[in-house]
């Protein structure tokens, strides 16, 4: 039997393609563009990594498309009522990616809290012959307000490890949630209250049209001047040259943030170029225990679609 054609956007690891074996072959993405009909009536399935847009239209020029599996959980950039008017199946990767994204997380804070990017360049510099005392003063972690905006499962992993830090931890979502109030000792606070409040805030949010710019001129001013924004969520969820502005009038102390809107952004980006902005290249499930789990429930998901039978990890079509 031959092998089912899984378009896929990103080349794949090895130790994904492995996992392809027997069943599957993938094809690239260009083949949108340069295949003829034939072969894209050959497409079975698609592999996302990267966060193509997948549309009714997108969909309807894969005649045969069975399925669309996604290496991530977050799945904003997929128009499910559409794939699921056509039958075609969506998997993601719930339960995989949230513990590497609340360390991710963590460790973004520690970085911009203690001048980790420009102390590391510092460290290796010519300018360090002497140690100064008064050098990268940063904020205390521990003691600290934590304000995390999105309560669910990446933001609740985020409180624990807070926990460890002796931080007070501010949340804010749609609902109040009290049994992780008494669970995980956090506060409710309004959006407003917490970015008053908090020496870091962490977006935790999923991307919907809700959160489009959650964080935007009006939110950013409510930051305290020390306040710095951590942002591993979607980049949509921040406006971008407001954040720009803020941090290049040094109105907060500083973001860390590890997606972007567009991502990856344009090498000459205003943003690239402040030296109170960390980022990382969406680095939040990038562990390798992670990162194995991601593309193994990827290919069971895959592997079950094309099959018609329920993906092992569905995304919710209604
Ligand atoms: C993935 C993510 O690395 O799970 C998600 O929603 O953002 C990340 O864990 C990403 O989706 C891959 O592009």
């Amino acid at each position: 039997m031959p092998r089912s054609l899984i378009l896929v956007d990103v080349p794949l690891a090895s130790f994904i393609e492995e996992l392809f074996a027997p069943d599957c072959r993938s094809g690239p993405w260009s083949l949108l563009e340069e295949g003829t009909m034939e072969s894209l009536q050959e497409v079975a399935g698609l592999f996302l990594y990267g966060h193509p847009i997948i549309d009714g239209p997108f969909m309807d020029r894969l005649p045969n498309l069975k399925v669309i599996s996604n290496f991530g959980v977050g799945i904003d950039h997929v128009d499910l009522a559409a794939a699921a008017a056509r039958g075609i199946a969506v998997g993601n990767t719930p339960g995989a990616v949230e513990g590497a994204t609340a360390d991710l997380t963590m460790a973004l804070l520690l970085a911009s809290a203690r001048n980790l990017v420009a102390g590391d360049r510092f460290a290796r510099g010519p300018n360090f012959r002497y140690y100064d005392p008064s050098l990268f003063l940063g904020r205390e972690v521990h003691g600290s307000t934590l304000g995390i905006v999105g309560l669910g499962n990446i933001g609740r992993e985020v409180a624990r490890r807070a926990r460890g830090f002796d931080m007070r931890i501010l949340y804010h979502s749609r609902h109040r949630k009290p049994e992780a109030e008494s669970e995980l000792g956090v506060e409710y606070a309004s959006l407003r209250e917490l970015l008053e409040q908090a020496h870091f805030v962490t977006l935790n949010v999923p991307m919907t049209p809700e959160t489009r710019h959650l964080i935007g001129e009006e939110q950013l001013a409510w930051m305290r001047p020390d306040g710095i924004l951590i942002n591993v969520a979607r980049g949509g969820v921040v406006d971008h040259e407001a954040l720009y502005r803020v941090l290049a009038d040094k109105r907060i102390a500083g973001a860390a943030i590890d997606v972007t809107e567009p991502e990856p952004l344009p090498r000459d980006h205003p943003l690239l170029r402040l030296t109170n902005l960390v980022i990382t290249p969406h680095l939040g499930s990038a562990g390798s225990r992670t990162r194995l789990r991601m593309a193994r429930m990827t290919v069971d998901n895959i592997r079950a679609g094309l099959q018609g039978m329920p993906l092992p990890y569905a995304v919710k079509q209604f």
